[in-house]
């Protein structure tokens, strides 16, 4: 380690700057970039799996055409992502045999199961939502091609938000059995939505130096508290409650209080025992197996196109 570049990197992390991909970093920051980073891009990719179970028994043309476009973009975002996380030099081959080999984490939240029609609407309302509370601060993180491609996977991810909502809202205004499977979903569906922004600040490992470095601008609680705020407001107009009968608004705190989360649920699901981990990793072996072709013959038309350009 260079402590002159060393300390040209503190001082562009504290005057809230940005480091570029061909700027010196220490090592660990490196680190700990591609493993948010392929983690993220990860959640993405497996998490096209829980919706895409519904595109071919979507109720009408439209909800099929919306919930198409929203799947294809967490692909698009899962390819951003790779791309960010190969700036850092690391391949993407390296990445995806982390992931089908189980060493790479991804998010909790996409090993539980879509049951119902409702639970794409929910999807869409608690898990996007949660997800563009945690991602609106990566727009301003210290890492600029990690901040440059959050700005549009949060545009994206408001538009899946309100697609999901308002499924919901549609729903919510149908018969009592339609009310009856929102409900349902939403009992499902919140705790481990709230569960998605990590363990409590005191238990989480990468909290205290990712926010030394600008990677983590808003605590995992922090970020958690905001979204119970926001959501218990918007689940009053669509006229559902959420499984916990200690939410209540705190005036002292000016915040929701809530129920303690279920840890041990939470670490068993990441540490891959959760009731879809096993199908989620074999449906992206799967897909990665069954693709070799067309990686080959892409391989293969790029070689005849160089031999040919070198002649
Ligand atoms: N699931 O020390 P911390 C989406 C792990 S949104 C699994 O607090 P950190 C959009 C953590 O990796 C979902 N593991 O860690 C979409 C670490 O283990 P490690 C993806 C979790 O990194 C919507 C350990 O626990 N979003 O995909 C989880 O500082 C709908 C200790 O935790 C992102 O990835 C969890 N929920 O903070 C797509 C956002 N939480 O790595 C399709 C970027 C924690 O040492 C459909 N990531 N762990 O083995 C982040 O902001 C951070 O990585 C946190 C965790 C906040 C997730």
């Amino acid at each position: 380690e260079n402590p002159a570049y060393q300390a040209e990197f503190d001082a562009k992390i504290d005057a809230g700057g940005y480091i570029e991909a061909k700027d010196w970093m220490p090592e660990s920051y490196r680190k700990t970039l591609v493993r948010q980073i392929s983690q993220h891009a990860h959640s993405e990719i497996v998490g096209m799996l829980p919706e895409g179970n519904w595109i071919t028994r979507a109720p009408t043309l439209k909800r099929k055409a919306i919930l198409l476009a929203k799947v294809q973009d967490e692909g698009g975002h899962g390819l951003y992502l790779y791309a960010a996380a190969e700036t850092l030099g690391v391949s993407r081959d390296e990445l995806l045999d982390a992931l089908h080999s189980g060493r790479a984490k991804y998010s909790s939240i996409f090993n539980y199961p879509t049951l119902t029609w409702a639970d794409i609407g929910v999807v869409g309302w608690l898990v996007d939502g949660a997800a563009i509370m945690n991602q609106i601060p990566l727009c301003k993180c210290s890492y600029g091609p990690y901040a440059r491609a959050m700005v549009r996977i949060c545009k994206e991810e408001s538009f899946h938000q309100r697609q999901g909502y308002d499924l919901l809202l549609t729903m919510m205004k149908g018969t009592e059995e339609q009310r009856d499977m929102v409900q349902d979903a939403v009992n499902r569906w919140w705790w481990p939505s709230i569960m998605m922004f990590g363990p409590h600040d005191k238990d989480s490992t990468h909290s205290a130096q990712s926010s030394r470095w600008g990677i983590k601008r808003i605590s995992n609680d922090d970020l958690r508290q905001k979204f119970v705020d926001a959501t218990v407001e918007q689940a009053k107009v669509l006229g559902v409650t959420m499984p916990d009968p200690e939410l209540k608004w705190n005036e002292a705190r000016g915040h929701y209080d809530f129920g303690a989360i279920d840890w041990d649920e939470f670490w068993n699901v990441v540490d891959g025992h959760g009731q879809g981990n096993v199908d989620r990793l074999a449906a992206r072996v799967k897909a990665w197996d069954d693709g070799a072709w067309v990686r080959e013959a892409a391989l293969e038309y790029a070689r005849k196109h160089d031999a040919r350009d070198s002649r």
